[in-house]
């Protein structure tokens, strides 16, 4: 149990208007809205990744407290992205990878890359590699950040790299991988650039790479 166990309960329970009420009352009351997504939003929504897997949630009820999250992290959003957004680092292209619909975690991730400066161009879920070496194409984006939720969908990162040497496009941006199944290791393995395991760590490092 989280130290929101009030909001927590309302998210597993898929209640959209408990979820925005209690998280309008914690901003009230000024609680960093850092600590509030991730330990208020971002951990139940790992207690319904176990109950999932366990069989106690099925994908109607895991879809509703989804929109619940989300419906609670909309209100976060501003107070996160208005803290340090006059800065201008840089240009990233995201999205979640071919055959995944999961975009919770990468929406998340935008949030932080646009906290800390960077313009972000979220072009979605179900993305595939020759898609994305298109929208590199035409964004010309400084950092492409790829998120996958299920093993299977993974692969779909090592093609994206292959098709951008391929293309000639490899030496000109920066890869970053993420999403609860990626590790460190498979980075190394498809010879991406950086890796985070959560999104604050994710604005770090892509400020990293660019050696900001
Ligand atoms: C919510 C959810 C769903 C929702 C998605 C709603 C949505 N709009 O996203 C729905 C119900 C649609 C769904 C569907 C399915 N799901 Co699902 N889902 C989840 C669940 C419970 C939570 C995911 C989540 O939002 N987590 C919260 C966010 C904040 O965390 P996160 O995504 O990991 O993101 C953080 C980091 O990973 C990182 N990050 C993420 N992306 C990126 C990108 C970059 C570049 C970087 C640096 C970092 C980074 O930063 C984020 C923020 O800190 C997970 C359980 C889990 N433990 O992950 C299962 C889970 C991912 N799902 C699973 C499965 C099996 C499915 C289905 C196949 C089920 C089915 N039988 O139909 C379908 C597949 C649909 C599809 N084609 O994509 C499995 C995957 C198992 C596997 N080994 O592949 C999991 C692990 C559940 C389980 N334990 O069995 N799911």
């Amino acid at each position: 149990m989280s130290d929101y166990r009030d909001l927590e309960e309302s998210i597993l329970n898929g209640e959209d208007e408990k979820v925005q009420a209690l998280v309008k009352e914690y901003i009230d009351q000024r609680i960093d809205p850092m600590q509030l997504m991730t330990e208020g939003l971002i951990t139940p929504m790992s207690i319904v990744g176990s109950k999932m897997k366990s069989g106690d949630m099925f994908i109607p009820e895991v879809l509703a407290s989804a929109q619940a999250m989300r419906r609670g992290l909309e209100l976060i959003k501003p107070l996160i992205v208005g803290e340090e957004s006059s800065i201008y680092i840089g240009k990233v292209v995201l999205g979640t990878v071919e055959g995944d619909l999961h975009n919770i975690g990468k929406n998340i991730v935008s949030l932080m890359l646009e906290s800390v400066g960077f313009n972000v161009i979220d072009v979605g879920e179900d993305i595939n590699a020759n898609k994305f070496i298109e929208i590199v194409k035409q964004e010309n984006p400084d950092i492409l950040g790829l998120s996958a939720l299920l093993t299977t969908t993974m692969p779909c990162m090592k093609e994206v790299i292959e098709k951008l040497k391929d293309s000639g496009l490899r030496e000109k941006i920066k890869v970053m991988v993420g999403g609860a199944p990626v590790t460190q290791e498979f980075a190394n393995s498809i010879g991406a650039d950086g890796y985070a395991s959560e999104a604050g760590s994710a604005a770090e490092k892509a400020k990293q790479l660019l050696g900001k």
